[in-house]
């Protein structure tokens, strides 16, 4: 038999290895992983939340539920106004109280004789304007579960209208892309008990709209963070066992919902697939209340700052609560605090100091999972290691100096790191600076500030992965 050339066969190898490097598949997923819708929710990073009802009128947080119909008066409604405002201050969604505790509804429903009369129905002018507005906010609704006015809460009876409810809204005001679940409820031990029927208004949703985010404590679609206060745990996990549990009953207390549940099964002592993906959603109100009182005001830009970075720099979506006032519209001093705050962020994340460096991994999966791909804005695409613990070295022209660090996960593959540590050189030859911990999880998006600007030549992020890190984003900003 003839043997081949040499430099054939060497030729052949290098195409195989070619071939490799182009057609390696993409990592296997780890764990639970999120839906298309809850990928795309989670981008949406920042929306309103809008409280809104007699409350606004009368100074209470939580109505009797027997304050009269005529107690809800704006004076100049204005919904356009406020998607304009969420439009200026950078959000994606507003969520409007369509029914809170006291069980008005901002829509003249069948359902209830606590309405709204036809001639002001919110849910309708809200509907009208984000669909008229350019910026394409999208809609969502809070329906209350506790309803202190409805005469048949505490009965079976309830569940049907509640159902009802859902199917009206639902048909008359969507697409909606989130439907709030509030877990509330101050009955108190004398008070009525209402048995949720949740896998019926949980199939009601799935057949009116199975895209619908549906939020509560526990989810399916994002769950509470277990605080009003604005912050995801340091370790955010968008995984969490939800097994046994119900929206009102044998839920994780809020410490774990701040957190999650980690999935490495070792601390679990559970099989991977008692957990679902539920990312945190932060809820917090711009006031000291949750609905406008005239005495109150907004936070300062920094303190809403701080808040940005516990929530959407923890893995969470921020939403944040912005109460319509009496006339029916956002007061100037809250949205003038909302447009200074996106031009805090603007002004921040302006300039990605990491373009330009050169970007290598400790691993190449393949050429379509370079290291390179963390530096480029593309949601899709990333780097992929071949290990659990990986790391990438980010090396500049010249001294880079940052104090805030951004990672991203590329989450429809799961959220596998639990661990980074950074090493970085200031003369470009040695590491001779170590942060261990810099963070546990990173998820969806992380924004890690430094106490002091960090001025190096070259960095390397170690990651520890509970799989094989898969890697979208890696940015570098000073303040
Ligand atoms: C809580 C409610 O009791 C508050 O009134 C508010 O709606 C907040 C977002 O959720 O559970």
């Amino acid at each position: 038999m003839t043997k081949p050339f040499p430099h054939i066969l060497f030729a052949a190898s290098c195409a195989l290895t070619l071939f490799a490097a182009c057609t390696a598949p993409p990592p296997a997923p780890f764990g639970p992983t999120p839906t298309p819708q809850q990928v795309e929710w989670q981008r949406m990073e920042i929306n309103m939340f809008c409280h809104f009802g007699p409350n606004t009128f009368s100074g209470a947080e939580w109505g009797s539920g027997r304050e009269d119909k005529a107690l809800f008066a704006p004076s100049s409604l204005d919904c356009r106004q406020w998607v304009e405002v969420a439009a200026q201050a950078g959000m994606g969604g507003i969520i409007l109280t369509a029914k809170h505790h006291d069980g008005f509804c901002l829509w003249p429903s069948k359902q209830s004789t606590h309405t709204v009369p036809q001639s002001m129905d919110v849910l309708r002018a809200l509907r009208t304007a984000v669909d008229n507005h350019d910026a394409h906010i999208k809609m969502g609704v809070y329906i209350s579960p506790w309803d202190r006015n409805h005469p048949s809460y505490g009965t079976t009876a309830y569940n049907d209208v509640f159902v009802n409810t859902l199917k009206e809204v639902h048909t008359q005001y969507g697409p909606l892309f989130e439907q709030w679940f509030d877990g509330a409820c101050g009955e108190g031990s004398n008070g009525k008990r209402q048995a949720y029927d949740w896998p019926r208004f949980f199939s009601t949703m799935d057949s009116l709209n199975a895209s619908c985010i549906l939020f509560s404590d526990i989810g399916p679609g994002c769950r509470w963070v277990g605080n009003e206060e604005g912050r995801a745990g340091t370790t955010c996990w968008s995984t969490l066992n939800t097994d046994g549990a119900t929206p009102s009953d044998n839920k994780p207390s809020p410490a774990e919902l701040e957190v999650g549940h980690s999935p490495q099964l070792s601390t679990l002592h559970l099989p991977l697939s008692t957990l679902n993906w539920v990312p945190a959603e932060v809820d917090v109100s711009i006031r000291p209340g949750w609905f406008w009182h005239p005495n109150e005001h907004p936070k300062t830009v920094d303190e809403l700052m701080e808040i940005y970075f516990n929530s959407v720099g923890r893995n969470g979506l921020l939403l944040l609560n912005v109460p319509p006032d009496t006339a029916g519209r956002i007061c100037a001093e809250d949205s003038t605090v909302l447009v200074s705050f996106r031009a805090e962020r603007d002004r921040i994340f302006a300039r990605d100091l990491a373009q330009g460096a050169k970007a290598t991994g400790s691993h190449l999966r393949g050429r379509k999972y370079s290291a390179a791909n963390v530096l480029d804005t593309t949601y899709d695409t990333y780097w992929a290691a071949s290990d659990t613990n990986a790391s990438i070295t980010l090396t500049f022209d010249s001294l880079c100096t940052f104090d805030i660090i951004q990672l991203q996960e590329y989450i429809p593959l799961g959220q596998r790191v639990a661990g980074v540590d950074l090493l970085y050189s200031t003369d470009g030859s040695t590491y001779d600076h170590r942060i261990e911990d810099l963070c546990s999880t990173i998820g969806y998006k992380r924004l890690v500030r430094m106490d002091k600007p960090i001025g190096c030549r070259s960095l390397i992020l170690t990651l520890h992965g509970l799989a094989a890190p898969v890697i979208n984003r890696v940015a570098l900003y000073k303040r």
